[in-house]
């Protein structure tokens, strides 16, 4: 007995909460939600830090928010600050006055911290040193950068292939860091260069590219100022992307529509009072949305198939007057075939199929057949499924019909989640480079960079648990929570030689590790970064293409951490040979340099110096919001998608697995979601009354869950049941509490990323 390695936990630890339960609400932001951002302020803070603080995020000389990737006005900021409730409790988490020093790490073992849950591990505060998890030791231990470095340096080297290696980036990184991990890994010989986005937006960028041109959004956030109709599909702005709500209520003071689809009403969609305009507290909430369209999950398809096929066939009545027949074409390909599939459909069975009455369905195509610019915002509802990208590539089949994109106040806009997740994707961060970027890394550099594809995040997995990948290094990010099938991916870390992770905050991803592991903590976003005796500053870029700087001001968390480059050159000059065309030091020294190597190889950024220092940063290059669609025939493209199918047996249910109000990804805030009502815990699972009535369950029952594929059960246990407004047979839980219940393979055609947005699950009561 005394041999077996004690046990650690993967999941969140499994408990019986108390749980409270008040009606959800249909209103956002307001008084309660300046409250909330100051109480999290204060509780964690420093309370002299914290308007000096706060009076820097979001400004001209001041840093991005940590949150999300929503854009700033281009061209002021308020003086009453630029940021939300959401934006405040990311950096209250980031600028906590709490520290997990060694002698935090020398209370614990692995297995002890592992019994916590995420929320009690992530507040114990910021990390304060470099840590090592020596083979076969139980509790982490100091160690100096210098042999943190050898020892990566020298496992890297001893690998039989450079892709037994993955390089993980999570979305927080800054445009010079994650230029310099890319360059580090292709130096070294790998394309293992998976990200977050791989889970999160990849079935946008893969769709976008196939039909459009380019990856990207087309939106800017002008445009929103001069749109007819805004569809918002599969996206909770409210929580997730606050300040949205301000640029969707200047759009309808402006005369847009909103039609909101989605599984849930959500209080944001719904109502909004601008928290930083005081006359709006006083007065009532601002109705966002006009038309709320509640589908079941995944019916977005059926849906947008039933309104086109509306406008279809009052095209038929009045030819030319409903579609963009000059738009269509000039500058499309595909348009027959789609319509001769369109044509195919039976209105009816869409209409049943999407759970809405037919005048409804009629009355959103009365206002798409009005709007002459249209913008369609989506986020994980519409990403995270196994047709992940036919939901996009059906969305721009909208937006084609009406020639609403390429001109002001229309197009795409895939709102992004983490901060800089777009920028790490335009430095280089992704499996498979062009070749034309790799020819460059090559001249430029004096490097052999890999020319064959490297793995994405469900492939890393996989490499990983077979036992073909050795060591694992991120940058940021909680790779074993916010992957699928969490019991898995833990083997599949435990089975690596080295893991490493270079973080701001404690968490799971450093208690389910390989057989030697390493914590490198670094500098954050609100903090200063001094290199060369000078303060610098990095460059990140929004969800809408604008690149601009990003500048911390605060003492960082502690005196011996480094810097995200800082680390990603000392590991590189353990590992690779010297080389006179890429001087790590110098690079570090001053960031300017590292913003010249990256105006040689990434395009667009050209006087990348000096443009960034302008006010508000620039815009990148964006063939389709000009109308430019830079495919490979030069077009746009209708696609022809089908319906999906999911075959539900009597006793399953579709999961949805979604973010509550009170978390970033991984990282939980607190215990509440306060819009939807719940409060105090985080294993519920939300479900229809007919649904509850039908099985035999009521609010408040304790149930375990299990999915069933490919003739493997997989069991989620104890979660509390609410009675809740969601469509029949629909269920939703909260990420990462079920993330052990989608299987790996469980991913979006094409793009990979895990469907975790409809699992098929079974409910069942827990013994007593
Ligand atoms: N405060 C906070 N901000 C965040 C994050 C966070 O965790 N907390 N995460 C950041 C990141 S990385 C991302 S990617 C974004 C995520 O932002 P969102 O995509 O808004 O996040 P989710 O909670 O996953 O919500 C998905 C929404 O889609 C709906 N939905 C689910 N399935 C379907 C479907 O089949 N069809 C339709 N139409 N709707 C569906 C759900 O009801 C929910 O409202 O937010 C970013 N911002
Ligand atoms: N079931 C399910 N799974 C999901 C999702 C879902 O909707 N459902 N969403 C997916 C999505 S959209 C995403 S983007 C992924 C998120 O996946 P990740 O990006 O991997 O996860 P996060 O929780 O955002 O990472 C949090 C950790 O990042 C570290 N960190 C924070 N700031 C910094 C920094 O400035 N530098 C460094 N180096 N580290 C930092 C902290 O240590 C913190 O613990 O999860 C995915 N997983
Ligand atoms: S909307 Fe996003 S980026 Fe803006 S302040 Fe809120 S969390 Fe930060
Ligand atoms: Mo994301």
């Amino acid at each position: 007995m005394e041999n077996t390695p004690p046990k650690i936990n993967a999941q969140p630890p499994i408990e019986q909460e108390k749980i409270q339960v008040k009606p959800a609400l249909k209103q956002a932001a307001g008084m309660p939600a300046v409250r909330e951002a100051t109480k999290h302020l204060m509780r964690e803070m420093e309370v002299s830090k914290v308007v000096p603080t706060m009076n820097k995020v979001n400004q001209m000389d001041g840093f991005d928010c940590p949150g999300c990737a929503w854009p700033d006005p281009d061209d002021h900021r308020s003086a009453l600050g630029e940021y939300c409730e959401n934006g405040a409790k990311a950096i209250a988490e980031e600028a906590t006055k709490k520290r997990v020093t060694p002698e935090f790490f020398e209370k614990y073992t692995v297995s002890e911290l592992s019994q916590y849950t995420d929320y009690w591990l992530g507040k114990r505060g910021r990390l304060t040193h470099p840590m090592l998890l020596a083979k076969g030791s139980q509790k982490y231990e100091p160690i100096s950068w210098q042999d943190a470095f050898e020892l990566i340096g020298q496992q890297l080297k001893s690998l039989k292939s450079p892709d037994e290696a993955i390089f993980y980036t999570s979305g927080r990184t800054s445009n010079e860091a994650a230029f310099l991990y890319q360059l580090l890994a292709r130096a070294y010989g790998t394309n293992n260069l998976p990200d977050c986005s791989n889970m999160c937006h990849e079935s946008s960028g893969v769709a976008l590219s196939e039909t459009v041109g380019i990856g990207k959004g087309s939106v800017k956030l002008a445009d929103f100022y001069q749109t007819d109709l805004i569809f918002v599909i599969g996206q909770n702005p409210g929580t997730n992307h606050p300040r949205m709500l301000s640029a969707l209520q200047t759009a309808k003071e402006n005369g847009a529509k909103i039609i909101s689809v989605n599984p849930l009403q959500e209080a944001g969609l719904m109502g909004f009072k601008h928290p930083q305009k005081v006359s709006n507290w006083l007065t009532r909430p601002t109705t966002i949305t006009d038309l709320y369209l509640q589908i079941p999950i995944n019916k977005d398809i059926a849906l947008l198939k039933a309104i086109m096929f509306v406008l279809l066939k009052r095209e038929d009545k009045l030819p030319g007057k409903i579609f963009d027949k000059a738009f269509i074409q000039e500058n499309t390909a595909g348009y027959t075939a789609f319509i001769d599939d369109l044509r195919q459909q039976n209105f009816k069975s869409l209409c049943a199929d999407c759970g809405l009455e037919e005048k409804t369905v009629i009355k959103a195509a009365l206002w798409v057949m009005e709007a002459e610019k249209i913008i369609i915002c989506w986020a994980m509802g519409i990403t995270q499924h196994k047709n992940g990208v036919d939901n996009i590539k059906e969305i721009v089949n909208l937006l084609l019909l009406k020639g609403s994109i390429g001109k002001p106040g229309a197009g795409t806009c895939p709102v992004r989640g983490h901060s800089n997740v777009q920028g790490d994707r335009t430095m280089g961060i992704w499996e498979k480079p062009k070749k034309s970027f790799l020819d460059r890394l090559a001249k430029t550099f004096n490097i052999d960079p890999p020319y064959h594809h490297g793995v994405n995040t469900v492939e890393a997995i996989k490499r990983m648990a077979e036992g073909h990948a050795k060591i694992f290094i991120a940058m940021g990010g909680n790779f074993l929570s916010a992957s699928p099938d969490t019991e898995y991916t833990a083997k599949a870390l435990q089975n690596c030689d080295l893991t490493v992770h270079v973080s701001t905050k404690l968490n799971r991803s450093h208690l389910v590790h390989g057989k030697t592991a390493l914590i490198l903590p670094c500098i954050a976003r609100s903090e200063k970064d001094v290199q060369g005796g000078k303060e610098q500053f990095v460059s990140v870029e929004n969800s809408m293409g604008v690149v601009h700087t990003s500048q911390g001001h605060l003492e960082p968390a502690s005196v011996h951490l480094l810097s995200e480059p800082a680390i990603i050159a000392g590991i590189a000059k353990t590992t690779l040979a010297p080389n006179p065309a890429l001087d790590w030091d110098a690079l570090i020294n001053d960031y300017d340099l590292i913003r010249d190597q990256i105006e040689k190889i990434v395009l667009g950024f050209e006087d990348y110096n000096e443009r960034v220092r302008q006010k508000g940063g620039f815009y990148l290059p964006n063939g389709a919001r000009y109308g430019h669609f830079k495919t490979r025939s030069g077009k746009a493209h209708f696609s022809v998608v089908p319906l999906p199918q999911h075959d539900l047996a009597a006793d399953e249910y579709l999961m949805m697995t979604i973010r509550s109000h009170d978390q970033f990804n991984t990282t939980i805030y607190g215990l509440d979601d306060r819009y939807r009502g719940i409060f105090n815990g985080r294993r519920v699972v939300l479900m229809n009354a007919v649904d509850l009535a039908e099985a035999g369950l009521k609010e408040g029952d304790w149930v375990n869950l299990s999915s069933h594929y490919d003739g493997k059960v997989r069991v989620a246990e104890c979660f509390m049941v609410i009675s809740y407004n969601i469509p029949s047979k629909c269920i939703a839980t909260y990420f990462p509490e079920a993330n052990v219940l989608v299987p790996v393979d469980l991913k979006a055609k094409k793009s990979d990323t895990p469907a975790s947005k409809s699992v098929k699950v079974k409910v069942e009561l827990m013994s007593a």
